[in-house]
This record gives C-alpha cells, structure tokens and sequence, in this order.
C-alpha cells in the first residue's frame, strides 16, 4: 500500500513537470572539482569528496559537497563549508539549501542545514527528477543573509 502510494507520486511529480523519463535528452555536464584553498585543503574535517564548487558571497566563501557525484535521483546529502576570505571556518552561521529545477519549477523546497562543526554544515536534500537543477545556499549571520548558488545536473 504504501509502495503504490510512492510510486503513484513520483508518477504525479513527473506528470506535473510535463515531461517523460524519456524525453530528458540533456547530456550531463560534469560537475566542477572543488580545488581548496591550501588552507581549507589542511582541515582534516573537509571530505575529500569532489564537490560542486566553491563561491564566494561578500567576504564569505561558500563551497558545497554531495554524497553522489553527480547527485542522483532521490535523496542526497549535502554538505556547505562556509569560510571566511582567509579560509577560516564560519561555524555560527544558519546554513539552509533551498533547491529547484532550472527548466521548470518543482515549488519552494528549502532544508535547514545541522551544523555539524568547523564550517561544515549538512541537511539531506530530495532530487524529484534528473535533470538541471540547482541550490541556493543560505547563509544567515549577524541578522545578515547571503545566498551563493550552484548549478549542477542530476543523474538517474
Ligand atoms: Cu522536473
């Protein structure tokens, strides 16, 4: 029973989206490789992993990590490292990814991120279909938001 409700959904999502599995003919574009600053390369907490990219946002360095390369269908986690220009850790920040297709709307699906420590913040994010998509990183500080954005495609 609640298989078929699932599997009634994800039909509904994709049927809301107007296009099949089969019509995503976009080739995927490989993900930038996070290449750290030589002091962000040293903290031992940053995962190897690749990443997403780095970005910066005012005097804030944003870069951002996923359990898959490339993401995929489904559920991901996320992790932000947020860093000052000089590469230190922002460890009291609230971090939120807020999460959409590029080429039509899925509505307003934004996470709050756990702090996790040294700049590292994660929340598990929930990818309805492949295809472009992209986050929004907020970074709330010091009654002041930034937001960086990364662009990436989303594989089956
Ligand atoms: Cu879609």
């Amino acid at each position: 029973m609640i298989k078929r409700l699932i599997l009634g959904l994800a039909a509904l999502a994709l049927t809301s989206c107007g296009m099949l599995p089969g019509t995503l003919a976009t080739q995927p574009t490989p993900i930038p490789t996070l290449t750290p600053a030589a002091s962000i390369a040293q903290d031992a907490a940053v995962k190897p992993a690749p990443a997403l990219g780095g970005k910066p946002s005012g005097d804030l360095l944003v870069w951002i990590f996923s359990n898959h390369t490339p993401p995929v269908r489904g559920v991901n986690t996320f992790e932000a490292l947020v860093t000052d220009s000089q590469g230190q850790p922002i460890s009291d920040a609230t971090v939120s990814f807020d999460i959409d297709m590029t080429n039509m709307s899925h509505g307003k699906n934004v996470m709050a991120a756990s702090s996790l420590g040294n700049g590292h913040y994660d929340a598990n994010v929930h990818f309805l279909m492949p295809g472009p998509w992209r986050v929004i990183v907020g970074v709330r500080r010091a009654g002041q938001t930034s937001t960086v954005r990364f662009d990436f495609m989303v594989s089956w």
